[in-house]
């Protein structure tokens, strides 16, 4: 085995600073929301450092950025990659980390002069984040064949622009038919953005799987009426019922207990005015479980909930599905070449599950996929104090380069 590389980290550091000034809000953290100039301006610099690095760049037709080292064979490549959008409160490492991280691999193996067998594909996934436009991980979805690129284009974001038109907008309607880039497997390296790691003292995660998901929209249409002189009885208060919704579903996580998790992330409230009753409230659903049959048990009562109390306060109800995904498990072979790699390098490491999503759940459906976890500080993500310590940013980045070379020889 040649003797171990190393990646470079004060490299890794200096893009993981120039990208994030790219989109970078005033109190720290940035927001580079999926197709917005900001996306634009990051997408423009990471083909920027692809080319110099040698790499043959493609876009495809729904803005996925491959960046490719030839191997000695021309063969499927191995494939590594993440996401460079954020949310609107975004960190400098959730996505951006794990696409960064696989340019410093390749740039490390470019320096040894080391060619490997198996080509190299550094992926940057489309909309991974979902805060703008839905579903989340669009991009490779697509990739896989699981979403219609035309429904794609028509689909309208938050602030009405649809997905095709911001594509074009921005430039990057690439000409390459998605999915054209067979992986021979596919690793992604990302911060856990969850407490465990850090709680129990821990550098890497090898990653078991991911979670199930399920994102819906309630539109509540009530009755405006004058909040001063309409009796309680007579209301049809579609801000009232919105409230209770969200308060129902921390009360059904705390009651189902074991990885459910329930979160309201937006309501908006029409007219939105102090002395108006709302007519009509706009509610986002994100309800999470490991478990498949648990996550349906847990929409099934929320629905069950929300047709009950319609019909107490006279309002109507339309729930709109925006995401739904089974959980994801990854092959064990893929998990033990996490462990074992950590291992070899002296790093302490644990297998555990996924709370968030990840292009990589939608990579399994075509191949191998894994994923390696280094500790978020405080848990902490989606926020602007999202915080990964250099020292575990350089860990995952070594077990990544390991991980290629392992994979591609
Ligand atoms: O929502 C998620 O889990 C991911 O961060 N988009
Ligand atoms: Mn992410
Ligand atoms: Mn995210």
């Amino acid at each position: 085995m040649t003797d171990r590389l190393h990646i470079n980290l004060d490299r890794l550091q200096r893009r993981l600073a120039q990208f994030n000034a790219i989109g970078a809000l005033p109190g720290g953290g940035t927001c580079r929301l999926a197709l917005s100039d900001e996306d634009r301006q990051g997408r423009d610099l990471l083909v920027q450092w692809m080319r110099e690095l040698g790499l043959s760049v493609t876009i495809d037709a729904i803005g996925n950025i491959f960046g490719v080292r030839a191997g000695s064979e021309d063969i499927a490549p191995v494939m590594v990659g993440s996401h460079i959008d954020t949310v609107g409160t975004g960190g400098r490492y959730d996505g951006l980390y794990g696409v960064l991280a696989g340019l410093e691999a390749l740039e490390s193996l470019n320096d040894a002069g080391v060619v490997t067998r198996r080509p190299l594909a550094l992926a940057a996934f489309t909309n991974e984040e979902g805060s703008r436009f839905s579903p989340f991980a669009m991009g490779s979805l697509v990739h896989v064949g699981a979403l219609a690129l035309e429904d794609c284009y028509a689909i309208k974001g938050i602030d009405g622009a649809t997905v095709g038109d911001e594509l074009r907008r921005i430039g990057y309607l690439g000409d390459v038919t998605p999915g054209a880039i067979h992986a021979h497997a596919y690793f992604e390296l990302h911060i856990e953005q969850g407490p465990v790691l850090e709680a129990e003292g821990l550098t890497i995660g090898a990653v078991e799987g991911v979670q199930g998901m399920a994102w819906s929209e309630l539109v509540i249409e009530g009755q405006s009426a004058h909040a001063g002189s309409t009796p309680m009885r007579l209301r049809h208060d579609a801000g009232y019922v919105a409230s209770e919704i969200g308060v129902f579903i921390r009360r059904l996580a705390r009651e189902m207990g074991g990885n459910q998790v329930g979160t309201v992330g937006r309501i908006e409230l029409a007219p939105g005015l102090i002395n108006v009753i709302a007519q009509r409230a706009t509610v986002s659903i994100d309800l999470r479980n490991t478990d498949e049959a648990l996550l349906q048990e847990a929409q099934r009562r929320l629905d069950a909930f929300v047709a009950e109390l319609a019909a107490r306060e006279g309002v109507t109800v339309t729930a709109r599905s925006l995401a739904r995904f089974e959980p994801v498990i990854f092959p064990d072979s893929m998990v033990s070449m996490v462990e074992a790699e950590a291992q070899s390098r002296g790093l302490s490491c644990r297998r555990l599950p996924s709370g968030a999503g990840h292009d990589a759940q939608m990579m399994a459906r075509v191949c191998p996929a894994g994923m390696i976890f280094v500790p978020s500080v405080g848990g902490l993500s989606h926020n602007v104090n999202e915080l990964t310590y250099p020292q575990h940013l350089e860990a995952g980045a070594n077990v990544l380069l390991s991980l290629i070379q392992r994979l591609a020889a």
